[in-house]
């Protein structure tokens, strides 16, 4: 029998403000065709639609599809939740996991089911956490469950530095390590600017302040919006993800992968620079750190483990 030619198909578990951007991205870098899924009826229906008669416009013609049947979701090759409850002003991330962990047990339970194949690509906060639930629940392979926060965390420290510098965003090149939380660890030592260390571009008391504003960046979003928290620069985050698994580009990015002992951490789920490609996460890059950044690492694991015991409690 000849080859066949079959569009690859991504599904988007949870319709709303990320959901619907991540639909809309994916149509428009021709990834595939879309399902978008949600629990509340209509709701992923009526943003699909709306997506489609765009597509004129835009010039793609990629099938998005809204549903509430998780029949839909068979077979998908990539998904990517956001299915629960984002932040409001005065919340941390950490306040969502009682909600959040039994949304992610349902979401899990039904894709290990209707997709056992699938590349899962989690941004649902406390991310660390629920990435964690996702990969105890459907017992899918490592490499093929992974978290999204370290290109969004490493995107908005390279913004800040171009703004900051007056360069194009394209060549600031900057990483961003450990749990996705106030306890992120922005390596200054590995970022640069065309090639050129940070460090050796800007005052150290810029750059501290910098870091300290992408840590707190979510944060300074939720205060602004008021009504939940970032949505556009997420969705494209976990695009760029998907994108590097889709077309095998083996993309270094920062991801929130299961180490085996890599930066001395055993078992969690926690940021790293991962090599992305068909093989889903292929590899995680141990870089030497600084005793310092080591440091702030262990610290940032040791938040992380206190989330996933408590979802170990809330899972028994
Ligand atoms: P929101 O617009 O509320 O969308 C979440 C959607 O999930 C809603 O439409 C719900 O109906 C839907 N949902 C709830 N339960 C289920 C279920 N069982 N199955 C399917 N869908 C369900 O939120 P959002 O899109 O703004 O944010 C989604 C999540 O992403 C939140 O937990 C945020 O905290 C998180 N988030 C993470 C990052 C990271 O960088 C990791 C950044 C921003 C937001």
């Amino acid at each position: 029998m000849g080859r066949t030619f079959e569009r690859p198909k991504l599904a988007m578990i949870g319709a709303g403000q990320i959901g619907g951007n991540l639909a809309l991205f994916a149509a428009q870098k021709q990834l595939g065709d879309v399902v978008l899924f949600d629990i509340k009826d209509g709701m992923p229906q009526g943003k699909a639609l709306d997506m489609l008669h765009m597509s004129p416009m835009q010039d793609f013609d990629a099938k998005i599809h809204g549903t509430s049947n998780w029949d839909d979701v068979a077979g998908a090759d990539v998904v990517i939740v956001t299915a629960g409850i984002p932040r409001k002003p005065g919340m941390s991330r950490d306040d969502l996991l009682d909600t959040n962990v039994k949304i992610m047990t349902d979401v899990a339970t039904n894709l290990k089911k209707q997709c056992p194949d699938a590349f899962v690509i989690v941004i649902s906060n406390p991310l660390d956490a629920m990435v964690y639930t996702m990969k105890e629940i459907t017992g899918f392979d490592a490499n093929k469950v992974v978290g999204m926060a370290g290109v969004l965390d490493s995107g908005r420290f390279a913004y800040f530095v171009a703004e900051a510098l007056n360069v194009s965003v394209e060549d600031v090149n900057t990483f961003v390590l450990g749990g996705h939380g106030d306890t992120m660890v922005p390596v200054i030592e590995y970022s640069n600017v065309g090639g050129v260390p940070l460090t050796q571009l800007m005052e150290m008391d810029q750059i501290e302040a910098i870091a300290n504003r992408v840590r707190k960046a979510g944060g300074e979003i939720v205060g602004l919006l008021k009504t939940g928290s970032a949505f556009y620069s997420p969705a494209g985050a976990a695009i760029e993800m998907a994108e590097a698994y889709l077309r095998d580009k083996k993309r270094v990015l920062p991801a929130a992968a299961q180490c085996n002992g890599e930066f001395g951490v055993d078992g969690l789920y926690v940021g790293v620079p991962t090599v992305i490609g068909a093989g889903g996460v292929e590899k995680i890059l141990e870089v030497k750190l600084s005793d310092s950044d080591q440091e702030l690492m262990g610290k940032s694991v040791d938040h992380v483990k206190d989330l996933v015991e408590q979802v170990k409690k809330r899972l028994a």
